[in-house]
């Protein structure tokens, strides 16, 4: 199906800046949908609010744009009365990692079975570049006018030790294994974290002189590399992209009918 027609064409334009990495991850989002066949009453899609979770608003398919921070609870709720339906939830940095922090971390525990879409661009994008928990030691935000003093970390870490049983990572520059990524981390059963490095020029970028969104996006080619290739070796700096880890483990709605089994049979 051409990407168009799971697009609500009536919200565009879209909000985004020339050159913001999300549209691309909109792209091979719906490319990722499409290869699986899977039709748009299948999908329920929730969001909490900045310039990526506005990915919903653009989507023609069960769609709920709800609290920032909060899209990951809104989705346990839908995926608990229907878990027959594929949830994917798109985030910042900021939503997931800052005040969606610990719906984060209990979600990717229980293992339940929804894809967590993460757009790192290492910044608030929507309110105007305040520094992230993602932004990193010495880099420059509206709110850190002479370098960021606090520490980032790493969401493939947080997430692999919190009990994700998918957990990848990849750019706005590697297209090809975005959709691909995506299309293994939706058919996954669990709890699926994609972490996309996504460029904010407006923000992070012209801030950071990090130049234009193609510099930044060539940046994301020269630095990154697959896991555990020969490069990783010699340049311990390079960021790995990838599958890190693609585990079988207890799905959470899977327990919680057997649950409700067990406690009928006890009557
Ligand atoms: C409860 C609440 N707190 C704060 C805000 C303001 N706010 C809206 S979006 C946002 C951060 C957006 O950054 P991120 O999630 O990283 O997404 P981006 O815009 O960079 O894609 C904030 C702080 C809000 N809408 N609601
Ligand atoms: S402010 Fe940054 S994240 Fe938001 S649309 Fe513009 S480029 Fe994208």
């Amino acid at each position: 199906m051409p990407v168009k027609d799971y697009i609500r064409e009536r919200f565009f334009p879209h909000i985004w800046c020339q050159g913001c990495g999300h549209g691309i991850v909109l792209n091979s989002l719906l490319r990722a949908i499409d290869a699986l066949g899977l039709s748009k009453n299948e999908i329920v899609m929730v969001s909490g609010i900045g310039c990526s979770s506005r990915i919903s608003g653009y989507v023609d398919f069960h769609t709920l744009h709800t609290i920032h921070g909060r899209a990951l609870a809104f989705a346990t709720g839908v995926k608990m009365s229907r878990p027959e339906l594929n949830l994917i939830v798109p985030m910042g940095d900021g939503d997931a990692l800052a005040i969606g922090g610990n719906h984060f971390i209990h979600a990717a525990r229980r293992n339940i079975d929804m894809t967590a879409v993460i757009m790192n661009n290492r910044i608030y994008g929507m309110t105007g570049g305040q520094f992230s928990p993602l932004s990193g030691f010495g880099t420059l935000a509206t709110t850190a006018p002479y370098g960021n003093i606090d520490h980032d970390f790493d969401i493939v870490k947080l997430a692999t030790a919190a009990g994700a049983s998918f957990v990848a990572r990849t750019t706005t520059y590697h297209v090809k294994q975005l959709t691909d990524i995506l299309r293994y981390a939706i058919l996954h059963e669990g709890f699926s974290v994609v972490e996309i490095l996504s460029q904010c020029p407006t923000y992070f970028g012209r801030k950071n002189r990090l130049g234009n969104a193609v510099e930044m996006m060539e940046y994301y080619r020269n630095n990154t590399t697959p896991i555990g290739s020969k490069s990783k070796k010699e340049n311990p700096d390079l960021i790995e992209r990838g599958i890190f880890v693609q585990d079988e483990r207890p799905e959470y709605c899977s327990e919680y009918d057997k649950l409700i089994e067990k406690a009928m049979k006890g009557h």
